[in-house]
């Protein structure tokens, strides 16, 4: 099937996103003329270092950080992310008086991994398993907690389901325990609202091009007062918490991106919410598929499901000859491999729980694209069954 559309159609919003029209114009300059260091004490520095102050402002007010807090500045999520456990290792856990992480099943690997890497320094680590919801509830934090827990990591929104984790009531009840709580927020901002002082947070990790800011630059919240050893060691730069020369260009295009994308909030809740539950129903319309996750649970952008008789990586290769992007998530296509452990918990049988396709839209999707969609995935799904060695098809 031609698709229609020049560009092709884009459901691939939770892997990365297009860059804001506003974010690239307001960066041009920086890469052309104005590419002073911001640290330089000339000309050329004052005025990037003016850009830079102002896109900070726009960080701090989209997050409602308070100005004692520190936005720090890193290259993405996943350096944020580790510095974030690597930090706290170096700061407190590795003493022994407090050796626990809490953290989930569902991160994202940028979590997991260096978990994994922290535990074989001998830090514990427990690994909460979702509820039957999809979702980890507080109270499950609260069972998991014991002396020696020095750190809570849980995402606000998963990235693969868009379950959100009950992240305000996490933040208070590891707040009143005096336990350090961070969470990875990457795909929750500029999809429903994130604010850091409601949250209780004391680490927050982003990263840019999630919210159609450029890809290569992200940040690391950290609550007043709250001391973290750097990743990075050099210079001066970022209160001596991040080193290296910052980014100016792609740092001015994250402030616009992160004050659109909270300006956008109310659209990705009705009109974003709109089509995503448009394409969400007629999937379910469809006999054997599985759509993960209540969608009130769920940030307004995303569906993961699992189409009986047919592998991910099938329907995506139908799906990209019509000009569609979709994913897998990282549900597991081999046996050998782990299921989704979402998937799992909701009570998936094995064979849908190794199978994925997400669509992750945003607001630069429109209604004929998912019109289009729809028409596409019905015929592919009604081809592959029909070849399919472990499905009846009845027409
Ligand atoms: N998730 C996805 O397709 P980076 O790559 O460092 O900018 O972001 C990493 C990251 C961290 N946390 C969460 C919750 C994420 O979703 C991601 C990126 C993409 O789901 C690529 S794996």
């Amino acid at each position: 099937m031609t698709c229609p559309f020049p560009n092709g159609v884009y459901l691939d919003n939770n892997a990365t996103t297009q860059l804001s029209e506003q974010a690239h114009a307001d960066m041009e300059i920086f890469l052309e003329r104005k590419y002073g260091n911001p640290n330089s004490l000339h000309k050329f520095g004052t005025e990037t270092h003016t850009a830079l102050s102002k896109a900070l402002d726009e960080i701090y007010v989209a997050l409602n950080a308070s100005d004692k807090d520190d936005v720090i500045i890193t290259s993405c999520a996943t350096e944020s992310n580790n510095w974030v456990l690597k930090g706290v290792y170096f700061d407190l856990l590795r003493h022994g008086q407090k050796n626990h992480i809490i953290t989930t099943q569902v991160e994202h690997p940028a979590i997991r991994s260096t978990c994994e890497f922290l535990e074989e320094l001998g830090v514990q680590v427990t690994y909460l398993a979702p509820n039957k919801n999809g979702i980890i509830n507080v109270e499950q934090v609260r069972e998991a907690m014991t002396e020696q827990t020095g750190l809570v990591s849980i995402m606000w929104a998963n990235n693969e389901t868009g379950l959100i984790h009950p992240i305000e009531q996490i933040g208070a009840l590891c707040r009143s325990h005096g336990i350090l709580f961070h969470t990875d927020a990457v795909q929750a901002i500029g999809k429903i609202p994130v604010d850091v002082q409601k949250a209780q947070v004391d680490f927050l990790s982003f990263s840019a091009h999630k919210f159609h800011g450029p890809k290569g630059i992200g940040g690391l919240y950290i609550r007043e007062g709250i001391p973290l050893t750097p990743l990075l060691h050099g210079g001066e730069h970022m209160h001596g918490r991040r080193s290296g020369t910052l980014n100016v260009p792609y740092i001015v295009a994250m402030g616009t991106a992160i004050r659109e994308a909270v300006e956008a909030l109310e659209f990705e809740n009705t009109e974003v919410r709109r089509l995503r539950d448009k394409l969400e129903d007629a999937l379910l319309q469809i006999k054997d598929i599985l759509v993960v996750g209540e969608r009130s649970l769920r940030v307004p952008n995303t569906i993961l499901c699992s189409i009986r008789g047919i592998e991910g990586e099938s329907m995506l290769w139908d799906l990209n000859k019509a000009g569609i992007a979709a994913s897998t998530g990282s549900a597991c296509a081999s046996e050998t491999l782990e299921a989704n452990p979402v998937m799992v918990a909701i009570g998936a049988d094995k064979e849908l729980a190794h199978t994925a396709v997400r669509f992750s839209l945003s607001r630069y999707n429109t209604e004929e694209e998912i019109d289009y969609t729809i028409d596409v995935i019905r015929r592919s799904i009604e081809r592959l069954r029909k070849i399919s060695s472990t499905y009846t098809y009845v027409a």
